[in-house]
């Protein structure tokens, strides 16, 4: 029996800014994460300062796939993909994010690269921001602190969803936009806010007013796509790591519910169209003056989005009273404690399966609304075997295990879930470390750290192992 639907969404993910490369190329502008290169220059690199365009980063040339999409786009057709998702790079559409009129330069580019997809029988699915702000608007405006930023996410929302309509059905607003509300993970709140990180940047005021702006953006984007095609998917996106108590005592346990609180403050807007109780007594108990105008009731109530996309690649364990106040770049929350019940990554991932199960049931209760697993997969650094070939078994083994937990929740749970899209599928910059190395690809991309490689692409053994669950929709993993 096939456990999964006959039109489940098999893929593959990737970030614009992550792989296209071609940075200043078309016209397009600089955005936040082009003068970010996280990891080796981590937080100390700020936007306020001048960007030398001749000094290296990673991502000004990425793997290169702005001009080298119709052969990766052949892979991918290869591989059976049934959907790919990406990015559309704001700055590649507005390269400053506030001139009047769009980019056709940047517009045209996106139009051969979906095309080039449905050419494959691949559904382009789109992610209108991920962490890819314009520089611009970080610097003149602030970035989300600034009301302007709502209207002038709405316009970038609306160019694309008038030119791409017919070609994307499925689209999601921010990426992983509740990583923000954990204070010490510097990078969101400064790439997303545009400032530096100070105390002050640091206060929960400041995190929910940026919150309350990119709410509106996203439910002015849902509105405007579905006056647009009413058939569009819009969803929204959270990083989804589940806190689990490290013990029964209910301190533990309360713990672990007010973390959660927190990862779940931004989808409980984006899905019911208002506040939840606990986010409005935190703002009013501690004085918050968030920014609210008359009208934001109604635009957050009219913008709820229409399916519930989330990253899952581990989970992690609170214990009341342990504070890590550390900066946190390796991806793991702040507050958290190792789980001696699980594995990790080289990176302090914990590798959690059954945690997908759990968390697809405890969104699917929360929201009633279809899943679609946009990000799931293993960062490793991969090596060549002496037949010249890669054999990821530790990446197949992950998500091997991931796809088993998630059809017991399909199958045996009743999650309605549209699809998984594994994070990486052509190896490509990590965010949090700014390298080549951490890699997560089923196509290997010949690149290193400082920029040296023939960009040559080949196969991994996920490849062929991936092809396999497709063509068998999950059945021969
Ligand atoms: C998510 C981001 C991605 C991605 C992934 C893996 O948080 O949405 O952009 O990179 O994590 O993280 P990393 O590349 O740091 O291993």
């Amino acid at each position: 029996m096939n456990a999964l639907p006959k039109d489940f969404l098999w893929g593959g993910a990737v970030a614009a800014h992550q792989f296209e490369g071609g940075w200043n190329a078309g016209g397009k502008g600089p955005s936040v994460v082009d003068v970010l290169t996280a990891g080796a220059h981590g937080v100390s690199r700020r936007v306020t300062e001048v960007v030398d365009p001749t000094e290296y980063y990673p991502n000004h040339e990425a793997i290169d796939f702005y001009n080298r999409f119709p052969e990766d786009v052949a892979l991918f057709g290869e591989l059976g993909l049934k959907c790919f998702r990406t990015s559309i790079q704001w700055t590649r559409i507005f390269p400053r994010g506030d001139e009047d009129e769009p980019n056709e330069e940047g517009l045209a580019f996106y139009d051969e690269v979906f095309d080039c997809l449905l050419s494959q029988g691949i559904e382009p699915v789109v992610t209108l921001s991920h962490f890819e702000l314009p520089l611009h608007l970080a610097r003149a405006y602030g970035g989300f602190r600034n009301r302007a930023l709502v209207d002038l996410f709405a316009r970038f929302a609306r160019v694309c969803f008038e030119r791409f309509h017919t070609k994307v059905r499925y689209w999601m607003t921010f990426n992983e936009i509740n990583n923000q509300m954990d204070t010490n993970n510097a990078l969101f709140l400064w790439t997303n806010s545009g400032v530096t990180l100070t105390e002050q940047d640091r206060a929960r005021e400041v995190l929910f007013q940026v919150a309350h702006h990119e709410l509106l953006a996203s439910a002015l984007a849902v509105r405007i796509g579905h006056e647009i095609a009413p058939d569009l998917q819009i969803g929204c996106m959270i990083s989804h790591v589940p806190v689990y108590p490290f013990s029964c005592d209910p301190e533990d346990v309360m713990a672990a519910q007010v973390a959660n609180r927190d990862r779940f403050f931004f989808s409980d807007v984006h899905v019911r169209g208002h506040y939840p109780a606990y986010a409005l007594k935190e703002i009013e108990r501690d004085g918050y003056n968030v920014g609210w105008q008359p009208g934001d009731e109604e635009i957050l109530a009219a913008g709820t989005v229409d399916y519930v996309g989330f990253s899952y690649y581990m989970s992690t364990v609170v214990r009341a009273g342990v504070h890590n106040d550390e900066e946190s770049l390796n991806g793991a929350l702040s507050n958290s404690v190792p789980n001696p019940h699980v594995k990790a990554s080289d990176w302090g991932w914990q590798i959690d399966p059954v945690g997908l199960r759990y968390s697809l049931n405890v969104l699917a209760d929360r929201y009633e609304k279809p899943l679609f697993i946009v990000e799931n997969g293993f960062g490793a650094v991969d090596e060549f075997a002496s037949d010249g070939e890669i054999h990821d078994q530790s990446r197949i083994d992950y998500l091997r295990a991931h796809i088993e937990q998630m059809t017991v929740a399909v199958e045996h749970d009743g999650v309605n879930l549209m699809g998984y899209t594994p994070w990486g599928i052509i190896d490509l910059v990590s965010f949090t470390t700014g390298e080549m190395k951490k890699r997560y690809g089923m196509i290997h991309v010949d690149r290193d750290n400082a920029g040296n490689g023939t960009l040559a692409r080949s196969k991994k053994d996920s490849f062929n192992w991936y092809a396999h669950v497709i063509a068998s929709n999950g059945l021969a993993r």
